[in-house]
């Protein structure tokens, strides 16, 4: 008799790079340090580079990435491990606001090449100065506030939600885990929420009856008009809310917001990122937060590299301030 083997279950939302891959990954990045553009990651000329470098990742992260990008799956998310972090030789986690990293390190050559190989990496500039790597760093000031720099429960968000060029996707590097190892970032995608809502609600969260203000990261930025919740596609649509941000114009627009952020409560999933770990999530399915956590601003405080990124930069190009990938949120007036 023949027996039959169980197919084997391929986790397609997580890959973990092996020692040799990491590696590789590691010479990659180091190979662009050496490049006579490495002046700056935010320099046209080294973007450029990174793309074409990106294609020489392991093969098997191309694949991922290359999955992802086109099937996010039901979760929306791609976490990468084993990323060359080296513990030894990282400098004390900053604690400013609107940090950013500007230098062509090897974890910030990492989130780019990542990037670059899933589409263009890009930045506003309103926001972290409009720098294409971002700490998201707990920061003294800011440790109450809803914002990347906050150490309290944050709440469940698109990035950018009020923004006509939100990002596609967004990667969060992980460099340290807070102290305690607890801080998780929140995941939840409307493909796992929306069968829990019923049909009237359905159908409000598709009519403009939303309106959402910007983030406290961004220094400028006007509010949206209103908008749907949810749009595009009756089976499979995209979602644009922040439940810190996102309003309601009416009542029953409220009572079906409020169901729609339950439903995405019962489905997230928390995930303690690790150093060396990146996790990739389509903005245009997936809602994400934090849960609280404890910083002592010692320098050892948690820290992950953010990069935003675009899968068709066309629809925004009126939107750049200069020949980098920087947007404005409404349209520039043609350059003299
Ligand atoms: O700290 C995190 O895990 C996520 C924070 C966040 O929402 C972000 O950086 O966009
Ligand atoms: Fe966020």
């Amino acid at each position: 008799m023949v027996r039959h083997r169980t197919p084997e279950v391929i986790d397609r939302s997580r890959v973990t790079l092996t020692d040799q891959e990491r590696a590789e990954v590691r010479a990659v990045a180091a190979e662009l340090r050496r490049h006579p553009a490495a002046g700056q990651v935010d320099d046209p000329r080294w973007l450029a580079q990174a793309r074409l470098h990106s294609c020489r990742l392991p093969v098997r992260l191309l694949e991922a990435l290359r999955d992802f990008r086109s099937e996010p799956g039901p979760g929306g998310t791609l976490l990468v491990g084993n990323l060359p972090i080296d513990a030894e030789t990282l400098p004390d986690t900053p604690s400013v606001p609107d940090s950013v990293e500007r230098g062509v390190t090897v974890p910030a050559s990492t989130a780019m090449l990542l990037g670059q190989q899933l589409g263009d990496v890009f930045a506003f500039r309103d926001e972290k100065r409009g720098a294409l790597v971002h700490n998201v760093v707990p920061v003294p000031a800011l440790a109450a506030s809803q914002s990347n720099g906050g150490s309290v429960r944050l709440d469940l968000h698109n990035e950018n939600a009020f923004h006509p060029h939100r990002p596609d996707l967004i990667g969060l590097l992980c460099l340290r885990s807070d102290h305690e190892g607890t801080a998780g970032t929140l995941f939840s995608s409307i493909r796992r929420a929306r069968v829990l809502l019923d049909d009237t609600d359905l159908a409000i969260l598709r009519q403009p009856r939303f309106v959402t203000e910007a983030p406290p990261s961004f220094h400028a930025g006007d509010a949206t008009t209103t908008h749907r919740v949810l749009n595009g596609s009756f089976d499979d649509p995209d979602i644009q809310v922040d439940f810190n941000a996102t309003r309601a114009v009416d009542d029953e627009a409220g009572a079906a917001l409020r169901r729609l952020g339950d439903a995405l409560a019962e489905v997230a999933s928390e995930l303690v990122l690790r150093p060396g770990d990146m996790a990739f999530l389509d903005n245009r399915l997936v809602v994400h937060g934090r849960t609280r956590f404890t910083p002592r601003y010692d320098g050892n405080d948690r820290w992950l590299h953010r990069v935003y990124v675009q899968l068709n930069g066309r629809p925004s190009l009126s939107h750049r301030i200069g020949p980098g990938p920087v947007l404005a949120q409404g349209p520039c007036r043609p350059r003299p």
